[in-house]
């Protein structure tokens, strides 16, 4: 039987299909379509339909290459969700994270309820997106009206199957979720006025949500689709297809986020994890993913969409390996970068107003994202050494955001740590795992990593010498010099 991976991502989605063979994980992809947010009268919506028909056309090709029957997974970013009324009709478009209701959302939630106290329950970092704060902040009649609020994977699941679950390792994202009882917490609910019945039933990774019902969709010619819960955080998926071995490695999941961190067997909630924002989002088998968001590779899409004429990836790090290292320090992480009107003067306007040479070119753009991330991945492996109390001796990392050599050995460099690129479709790889370990065809999560790493070529960058060591720590100074003048 064929296995599907839908994996929708923030800036593109994707069909891939996996099958074992020869005691190998061959992935082919069948269809891949973009994905955007875009704004209407003042709020950023995703386009879900879109979506939805786009998932439907892919299955339609895998039923045009022959196959009757298939399982499918489904993946996507975090956090957002739909409102879908008794009915079964969604009672509004989905919104998108990065929209701008959210800018002061935390400073009204923790007046209610202290951030100690929410972290203590959750054990997850502060981003003012989290489920928690969108929640808040939508209209209260909507609210009432709804019957269930489900995150957009479980959402396109509902629309398919009918079945309204709440996938765990998505609904941990939420920082409504009590980390200990492992269940909704009433307190948090309360604050913002939701109740637990208002979700779908919470499920594990690696049960059967339901069937494909061809007959809602007549106008495509769809095979029979077994639809399984996968991780449907695509950074839980993510981290299932790294093929790390041992327990002395971190991960480092780069795409439109650099989601960098630990897999670990139980959550870390110290006021160190607090005052550095990791977060414990959960992980197929029990497992806690242990990261911190870093703003990624959303700054080099936003330049690109910017700049005056298109320009490939590749061009743009021949031209940032041209520019001089370490032009100017800046703090991605800051809110700023979030959803600038425009990211090339966001940044010029960064680096004028802290007196540092001002990147215009589209290299020297690029140079100063790659430079900046990769200062930022060593300060953050630094932080989750001390916090973890672990020497992490590997960083794999995974996504689109391996591919550029450039960074990943920038990355190897500044962290002083042997990094491995590959595979670049690990969120789809480990959508894929996950329906092979429910469909008995592996056993373990340990038995898919060593199928990926046999199966996928693992690239090795080892440190070469530092030429400018300072930059690490002039680094962190910066940042801790901004958090003072915040607080
Ligand atoms: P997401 O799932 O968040 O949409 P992906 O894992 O698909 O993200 O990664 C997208 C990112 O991969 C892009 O923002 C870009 O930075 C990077 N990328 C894509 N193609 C290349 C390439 N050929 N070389 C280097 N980086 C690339
Ligand atoms: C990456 C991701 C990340 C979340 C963000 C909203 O795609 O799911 O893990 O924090 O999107």
């Amino acid at each position: 039987m064929l296995h599907i991976a839908v994996d929708i991502g923030a800036s593109s989605g994707r069909l891939v299909a996996g099958k074992i063979i020869h005691d190998k994980l061959e992935i082919q992809e069948i269809y891949r379509f973009s994905n955007e947010f875009t704004n209407r009268n003042g709020t950023y919506f995703w386009d879900i339909d879109h979506l939805l028909k786009e998932i439907l056309q892919g299955l339609s090709i895998v039923k045009s290459l022959g196959y009757e029957d298939c399982t499918v997974g489904i993946d996507t970013w975090a956090v957002d969700y739909a409102l879908v009324g008794s009915d079964g009709k969604r009672l509004q478009d989905v919104v998108s994270y990065r929209d701008h209701r959210t800018d002061h959302s935390i400073e009204k939630v923790t007046k209610i309820i202290s951030k100690e106290k929410i972290y203590e329950k959750t054990g997850i970092q502060f981003l003012q997106f989290n489920t928690i704060y969108q929640l808040y902040e939508e209209n209260k009649e909507l609210l009432n009206a709804t019957d269930k609020i489900l995150m957009v994977p479980d959402y396109l699941g509902f629309r398919l199957t009918g079945k309204a679950v709440a996938e765990v390792t998505n609904a941990s994202t939420m920082q409504l979720m009590n980390v200990e009882k492992r269940t909704f917490d009433s307190e948090l609910l309360e604050t913002i006025s939701v109740k637990a019945e208002q979700f779908g039933t919470l499920v594990e990774p690696g049960t059967v949500l339901g069937t494909l019902r061809n007959d809602w969709f007549p106008e495509f010619e769809l095979p029979n689709c077994k639809i399984i819960n996968i991780a449907s955080h695509d950074t839980a998926s993510a981290i299932i297809g790294t093929p790390g071995k041992g327990v002395n490695w971190a991960y480092l999941s780069s795409g439109t986020w650099s989601l960098l961190g630990m897999e670990l067997d139980s959550p870390i909630i110290t006021e160190a994890s607090f005052k550095e924002n990791y977060t414990n989002e959960w992980g197929a088998f029990g497992t806690y993913r242990f990261l911190k968001n870093i703003m990624g590779m959303w700054i080099l899409q936003e330049v690109q969409r910017n700049l005056p004429e298109e320009i490939s990836y590749e061009q743009l790090i021949v031209e940032a390996k041209q520019v001089p290292p370490y032009e100017q320090l800046i703090n991605f992480d800051d809110d700023r970068f979030l959803n600038p009107k425009n990211m090339i003067e966001e940044i010029q306007a960064y680096c004028l107003e802290t007196n540092q040479v001002i990147p215009k070119t589209a290299g020297e753009l690029a140079a100063a994202v790659f430079y900046n991330l990769a200062i930022m991945y060593a300060v953050a492996i630094q932080n989750l050494e001390k916090i973890v109390d672990e020497n992490i001796e590997l960083l794999y990392i995974v996504g689109g955001g391996s591919q550029n050599e450039f960074l990943n050995q920038l990355t190897a460099d500044l962290s002083r740590k042997t990094v491995c690129s590959g595979p670049v479709e690990a969120t789809a790889i480990g959508n894929l795992l996950m329906q092979l370990i429910s469909m008995e065809k592996i056993t373990s999560l340990e038995a898919g990593r060593i199928l990926v790493s046999k199966s996928f070529e693992i690239k090795q960058y080892q440190p070469s010498p530092l030429t400018s060591p300072e930059v690490i720590q002039r680094f962190v100074e910066l940042v801790s010099k901004n958090r003072s003048n915040e607080s």
